[in-house]
């Protein structure tokens, strides 16, 4: 398992070892001005959790029942929650004569619960973990917890208590906010099943909406570019609620590195600054995003604004090229990300999210009709751009095809993944018939996240195999429906339930915003359709 040393090292861009952060404030103005205002919904626990007394683990889901040393109090909320929680305290017995010692746990699996905090050793920070311990002092009280949680579960735990009195819960509430409007939401109809699947997909996503399209309200709660790339195709189908997207591109466009590249994430607090973390292809995805928001609102001006910032990604991605055309391969642990798997070798999904980006960022530009326009431009013809689109599907092919094998191969071992032949395919430089042909092929590297099986579905609509493609996202999102989920997780790998990349399951995150793409297929290719 690598080091949280190691891969926060790599992972950063770094100019003179000191990365000085660029901003635009007329950028970051305009995204400010757009940020969206958090409804506030009350939410209370369910009184009756028939489902919680099954587990003998927890002494209590009754909060009527005062608490003494050792014991514990289960609260569901019924639904994943993002909020703040409000205990309203008392006890009973004599006058309270010493603190009382508590823990308060967040969880949103109920199997978190179960899970020893203490065991994890992992490369991420163990700060993410929704666990506080707090003294009261004064009985009665009300206790308003000042951190913003993900949840559905809460467990109090009376770690001490004097022997003279017990801690009572007279209330409990949740305050939960969501920059979501529910009255927004448009409908769908479809199977049972797949109105299951949306209503899952549509909460990880209303979770997920905060300020700004957060990763996940656990963990990271910030603006990843992988992550908005793929809400916002799922907003455009449910929430519509554009102007967010446009917040955040502005947010991406308004906080860069020295040299103009868009950050793989932003931090909005206390000031918002881009992260020094950049990765080859997130930085890409900035032109997809673009482009998707034009395809969803034809809103020009926005293009027309952040057309720079987006060519300015796709030159700066030419120094990943050797003279062949084809992308360098680098052991620098996360220098591309394309899934959540520290072992899959990332070459030629690099190349092919290459070739997808810059289709993206061709579209703009004929969509614009800069060069023309103003005759001496400084911008890439679109010209110059399909040239240099075909050098470089002709090297894809040229470098990365194995005939023998019928599909795609990656960096010096020659790696065989799901990953290239999406890619290659969503880049325009294969037809589906890597699709069929990689699952031949028992060794090839699979796929762990639902942001890597969004391309997938993606890679097979695209080449036709509409029915391969729903039969997937059933059995894969599916997958964790059946395991009771309330939002769609991080990661989820049917052959390893217990999967992390952080060396701990504890810290993964269970609303995850790259999860929600069902909500988008089922929507755009299904409802009202046969499929
Ligand atoms: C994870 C984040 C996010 C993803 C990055 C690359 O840690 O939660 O979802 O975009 O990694």
């Amino acid at each position: 398992m690598y080091e949280r040393r190691l891969w926060t090292a790599e992972m950063r861009y770094i100019l003179d070892n000191k990365c000085s952060i660029q901003n635009n404030d007329y950028f970051l103005q305009k995204a400010k001005s757009l940020f969206p205002k958090l409804q506030k919904t009350v939410v209370f626990p369910q009184s009756n959790p028939q489902e919680l007394l099954k587990n003998e683990i927890f002494s209590r889901t009754d909060s009527e029942e005062p608490l003494g040393t050792g014991e514990s109090l289960l609260l569901d909320f019924g639904d994943h929650q993002v909020g703040y929680l409000t205990l309203k305290l008392g006890y009973t017995g004599s006058h309270p004569d010493a603190p009382v010692w508590l823990r308060v746990r967040f969880a949103e699996r109920l199997q978190e619960l179960k899970e020893d905090v203490n065991a994890y050793h992992g490369w991420i920070s163990k700060g993410w973990i929704q666990s506080e311990e707090l003294h009261i002092d004064v009985l009665p009280t009300v206790l308003n917890l000042p951190r913003r949680y993900a949840f559905r579960y809460v467990l109090i735990e009376v770690l001490d208590i004097s022997s003279k009195f017990r801690l009572t819960v007279r209330e409990a509430f949740c305050t939960a906010v969501s920059s979501a409007m529910r009255e927004k939401l448009q409908p769908y109809h479809g199977s049972p099943e797949d109105e299951a699947l949306d209503q899952i997909a549509c909460r990880t996503l209303h979770e997920c909406m905060q300020t700004v399209f957060e990763d996940g309200p656990k963990r990271d709660r910030r603006l990843w570019i992988g992550d908005l790339r793929l809400q916002a195709l799922v907003n455009y189908e449910t929430y519509r609620q554009n102007d967010m997207v446009k917040s955040c591109l502005y947010l991406f466009a308004g906080s860069t590195l020295p040299d103009g590249r868009v950050s793989a994430c932003i931090f909005l607090e206390p000031e918002i600054e881009a992260d020094d973390t950049v990765m080859f292809d997130y930085s890409l995805f900035f032109i997809a995003t673009l482009r998707d928001y034009y395809n969803a609102t034809g809103d020009r001006d926005t293009v027309r604004e952040l057309y720079p910032t987006a060519l300015r990604q796709w030159e700066l991605a030419q120094q990943n090229f050797d003279d062949n055309d084809v992308i360098r391969d680098s052991d620098q642990l996360g220098w591309c990300f394309v899934d959540w798997d520290l072992h899959l070798n990332k070459q030629a999904s690099a190349q092919g999210i290459y070739l997808y980006c810059t289709r993206a960022l061709l579209d703009m530009t004929r969509m614009l009709n800069l060069h023309t326009q103003t005759g001496e431009s400084p911008f890439p013809s679109a010209d110059d751009l399909e040239k240099n689109l075909q050098r470089k599907t002709e090297a894809a092919k040229t470098y990365f095809f194995d005939k023998l094998a019928g599909v795609f191969v990656s960096g010096e071992s020659r790696q065989i993944s799901y990953a290239s032949q999406v890619w290659m395919v969503l880049g325009g430089a294969a037809d589906g018939s890597v699709l069929d042909a990689v699952e031949r092929i028992p060794q090839a590297h699979r796929m762990v996240t639902p942001y890597m099986y969004h391309h997938y579905i993606e890679a097979l609509l695209q080449a036709d195999r509409t029915e391969k493609a729903f039969e997937v996202l059933r059995r894969y999102w599916g997958g964790m429906a059946r395991e009771g989920a309330d939002t769609f997780w991080e990661l989820y790998n049917p052959e390893n339930p217990s999967e992390s990349p952080y060396g701990g399951s504890i810290v993964n995150s269970y609303c995850h915003a790259w999860s929600c793409g069902p909500a988008y297929f089922l929507r755009k290719y299904v409802m009202g359709k046969i499929a």
